[in-house]
């Protein structure tokens, strides 16, 4: 997804968004591999993990997986957010896992708040 400077504490974030997207949109797993540490690896059912603007639903139906699952929804305005607690602050690298199926968005909007600001990343 790219590589971004995070600063210390809980102001960064790894949000996945339903606005603008053409079908399912799936939430799974985020790592952040430092250029300065040791990686950070966070999970839908972790307590970094947070919806906003609806319930995402749970499955396991596609192989690939982190974890035990990992979540999905489409439509409407609805956010899943990863928020790493950055104990080193420096560069990472952001990498998203995601199980892949035809129903699945092509275009899922996925915004990185980062210590330079905010970007938007499309994510087929
Ligand atoms: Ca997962």
């Amino acid at each position: 997804m790219g590589t971004f400077t995070f600063a210390a504490g809980q102001s960064n974030s790894i949000a996945i968004k339903t606005d603008r997207a053409d079908g399912y949109v799936i939430a799974d797993a985020i790592r952040l591999v430092p250029h300065v540490a040791t990686s950070i690896e966070m999970d839908n059912l972790d307590p970094t993990f947070t919806t906003q603007g609806g319930s995402w639903g749970s499955s396991k139906s596609v192989a690939g997986y982190v974890g035990s699952d990992y979540q999905y929804v489409s439509g409407g305005n609805k956010t899943a957010s990863f928020t790493p607690t950055i104990l080193v602050p420096g560069e990472y690298e952001v990498f998203a896992n995601w199980t892949s199926a035809t129903s699945r968005a092509t275009n899922a909007p996925v915004e990185i708040v980062h210590a330079g600001g905010t970007t938007v990343v499309p994510v087929d």
